[in-house]
């Protein structure tokens, strides 16, 4: 690498110091698979608690002042929520993050919502969204994200047509209701719950949906909803290209939609991420990528787990904003394979963690956030208070 020593650190507290995740509120709450839920007494039960969590966990990295929402979940009764989630603001220094719609629990779902056959059912899908849209304005918080588990199971069951009309206009809909400041954020799922047909099952079609609904639509892009090979980092430059890369849902997989933790199983994938996100930065494209975790911890600690999670964004983040683009270009235009593939994986095999650990210190922050997770006695404490009430069977991340 052509980089200094002192180049390097300079671009390293740069890069970390632009750095932010926003972590979810369902990532506190108590969860588990299909076949059995396993609770954890120190789960949050209550809005309260997972704001907690959040504040916890931003008080140990310094980089998570959001907290994502989800709106069945976390506003039960809608916007007359709104002060008592302003009280929690204040009280613990975390704002609202991204505010999801959550149109998949209710019983009249059944066969979608946004896509429902019933004009009925439609229309109290596209009402919660309008109400969504009114609680980010309230809550003055940016995103509005948007995931639809709407598809079927059963080919000659659905009209795939009809329900991409009814999506056009739902989303033209929410796009007029939002304030300039707003975005709508529209994610993409190939399968899960349905497994036959997904309304909105790839990048392709986020992207033809947000150009529909409006200039403040942008994709939203969960890293565990692809299929396995896909290659995920081809998709983010086609949509830094296109100006329709709206952020991440960040969490990693094995087969499908697994929520496990951010580089669990395969780091080099995040790294090619950031590398695509750096490199488009480094050639002037004009960027507003939102950094979201979506994971929800079965087995480990919750606050540990998204500590952790906090921690390898950090890493991988900084591993490629550290590439010597320079030198790539030119590596890449003489196609000088091995120099310019070795120049990368370099810069994948760099061990950043003792930067990463200074820039904290120099912050005020602990260097091993999660050593001060164990040590500070914080998930002892609400195991303790909450414990009793987490015995209680659970079907949610509420
Ligand atoms: C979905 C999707 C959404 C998340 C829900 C709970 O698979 O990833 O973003 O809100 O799960
Ligand atoms: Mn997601
Ligand atoms: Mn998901």
């Amino acid at each position: 690498m052509k980089y200094s020593e002192s180049a390097i650190l300079d671009l390293a507290s740069k890069a970390l110091d632009a750095f932010q995740i926003e972590i979810p509120s369902w990532g506190f709450a108590n969860t588990g698979t299909r076949f059995g839920k396993f609770s954890q007494a120190a789960a949050a039960c209550t809005i309260e608690e997972k704001f907690a969590d959040a504040a916890e966990v931003n008080r140990l990295t310094g980089v998570t002042p959001t907290l994502a929402l989800h709106v069945l979940w976390d506003l039960p009764n809608g916007l007359k929520d709104v002060p008592e989630v302003k009280d929690l603001e204040r009280q613990f220094g975390i704002r609202s993050g991204s505010i999801n719609p959550n149109l998949f629990q209710d019983a009249q779902y059944k066969y979608g919502s946004l896509c429902n056959p019933s004009a009925e059912i439609r229309e109290q899908a596209m009402a919660h969204v309008l109400d969504s849209i009114e609680i980010g304005k309230a809550l003055g918080s940016r995103d509005v994200s948007l995931w639809l588990a709407d598809g079927s199971n059963y080919p000659g069951t659905q009209s795939i047509r009809k329900r991409i009309e009814w999506l056009e206009e739902a989303l033209r809909t929410s796009h007029d209701h939002l304030a300039p400041n707003q975005r709508l954020l529209v994610e993409y799922k190939p399968f899960e719950p349905a497994f036959y047909h997904t309304d909105i099952a790839d990048w392709g079609m986020s992207s033809h949906l947000s150009r529909t609904a409006g200039p403040q639509a942008r994709v939203l892009v969960d890293t565990g909803h692809h299929y396995n090979a896909q290659n995920i980092e081809q998709i983010v430059a086609w949509l830094l290209h296109t100006g329709l890369l709206g952020g991440f849902h960040f969490n990693d997989r094995r087969y499908a939609d697994d929520d496990l933790t951010l580089g669990s199983i395969d780091p080099y994938q995040i790294f090619r991420i950031f590398h695509e996100i750096h490199a488009a930065a480094a050639d002037g494209l004009t960027l507003d990528v939102a950094y979201m975790v979506d994971q929800s911890h079965n087995l480990k600690g919750k606050i540990e787990a998204m500590v952790q999670t906090v921690m390898a964004a950090q890493e991988l983040y900084l591993k490629a904003a550290l590439i010597d683009r320079e030198q790539l270009a030119e590596l890449q235009t003489s196609c000088d394979l091995v120099a310019a593939e070795e120049l990368f994986r370099g810069a994948f095999w760099r061990d950043v963690r003792p930067m990463v650990q200074a820039w904290r210190e120099a912050h005020g922050l602990p260097g091993d956030p999660l050593k001060a997770l164990r040590e500070n006695g914080y998930v002892e404490r609400i195991a303790e208070e909450r414990g009793s009430r987490n015995s209680a069977a659970v079907s949610s991340y509420a």
